[in-house]
């Protein structure tokens, strides 16, 4: 056995007995993409499944790590173990909320049942939405029953986030433009539950009509109003993500959304090793440079620069002229 698999196995052993500090260890090696946390991924995969994985998508400061927080206690009052990944918008440094959100999110630690991870990374590749996907995967595997992910709902990455979700509940705000936002951002499209948090403010009603308005009679979105600050409308809204879990379940559509996921990772995680292989050596990064100087000087159109990027590594070249 090589070292990189003996750690794995040992990390993947201890994870399964309830070590936090191997559960914490494993997700840090899944997050860099260090081969051992690859290696424990594949061991803990079969183990995964049985989590019931939500995401709590939104615009900033619609007050998602604050629903989180009281969903995540909403859950433990159930009985059920509470893993939680926030994904930071941007870098820490940049971004003055994640300081707040860590020490609200701390709170929750101290119960053993509750496991809270940040993630702050943004990879080069795009690989984001992969590398949730992963660390709701290892939460998943650890025992976690429920699994909520904090995203903020910017675009494509939120869409490719929510696809790790069993369920995506979007969250907006009264008297900010947010029904319309979210629909312009195609952000309606992907939500399973509608919430108007901070309904304490002024404008809920005029809300609640739009988006009454914009949603399908015949799709079931509920929407649910919230304060999270006082914990108000927390029950309902677990109750509603619960739901659609249930209806998932017996229309036999969860199998589909299985397969979708299943096939949309693949290609994911095809997609990164690919470019990944491609700039993983000197030659390449460079080779990469050259092809996207030429393209900025309109010398080489995008995809032809793509083609000889994929054409120079792949040692066959796909065109013979
Ligand atoms: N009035 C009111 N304020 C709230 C409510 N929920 C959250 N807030 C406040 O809104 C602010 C943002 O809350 P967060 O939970 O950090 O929001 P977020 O969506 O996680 O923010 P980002 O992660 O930075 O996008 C905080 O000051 C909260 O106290 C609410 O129901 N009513
Ligand atoms: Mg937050």
């Amino acid at each position: 056995m090589t070292a990189t698999a003996a750690e794995a196995e040992e990390l993947v052993s201890r994870l399964l007995g309830g070590d936090r500090r191997a559960l914490a260890r494993a997700l840090t090696f899944v997050e860099n993409g260090d081969p051992v946390g690859r290696q424990a991924l594949s061991l803990l995969y079969p183990k995964t499944g049985r989590a019931q994985i939500a995401g709590i998508t939104g615009g900033s400061g619609t007050g998602k790590s604050t629903l989180t927080g009281q969903l995540a206690k909403e859950y433990r009052r159930r009985g059920r173990s509470v893993g939680v990944v926030a994904v930071d918008p941007s870098s820490p440094f940049s971004h003055g909320a994640l300081l707040g959100d860590r020490i609200r999110m701390q709170e929750l630690t101290a119960d053993r049942d509750v496991f809270v991870r940040s993630m702050a990374t943004r990879g080069e590749l795009g690989g984001l939405a992969a590398t949730t996907g992963d660390v709701a995967a290892v939460l998943d595997a650890a025992g976690k029953q429920v699994v909520l992910i904090e995203t903020v709902g910017a675009g494509q990455d939120e869409v490719e986030v929510a696809s790790a979700a069993d369920t995506t509940v979007v969250v907006l705000t009264p008297g900010g433009g947010d029904g319309v936002q979210a629909m312009k951002a195609g952000i309606m499209e992907i939500a399973d539950v509608l919430v108007i948090n901070k309904a304490d403010l002024a404008g809920v009603d005029a809300l609640a009509a739009q988006l009454t308005a914009i949603t399908p009679r015949d799709t079931h979105v509920p929407v649910i109003r919230t304060v999270a600050t006082r914990n108000e409308g927390t029950a309902e809204l677990a109750d509603a993500i619960d739901a659609h879990r249930q209806r998932l379940e017996s229309s036999g559509e969860r199998e589909r959304v299985a397969l979708d996921r299943a096939r949309r990772q693949v290609l994911a995680q095809a997609r990164l090793q690919l470019l990944a292989g491609l700039l993983d050596s000197e030659s390449g990064r460079a080779r990469l440079d050259q092809l996207v100087k030429a393209v900025a000087a309109r010398e080489l159109d995008p995809y032809t620069a793509a083609q000889r990027l994929l054409d120079s590594a792949g040692g066959e070249p796909a065109s013979t002229t």
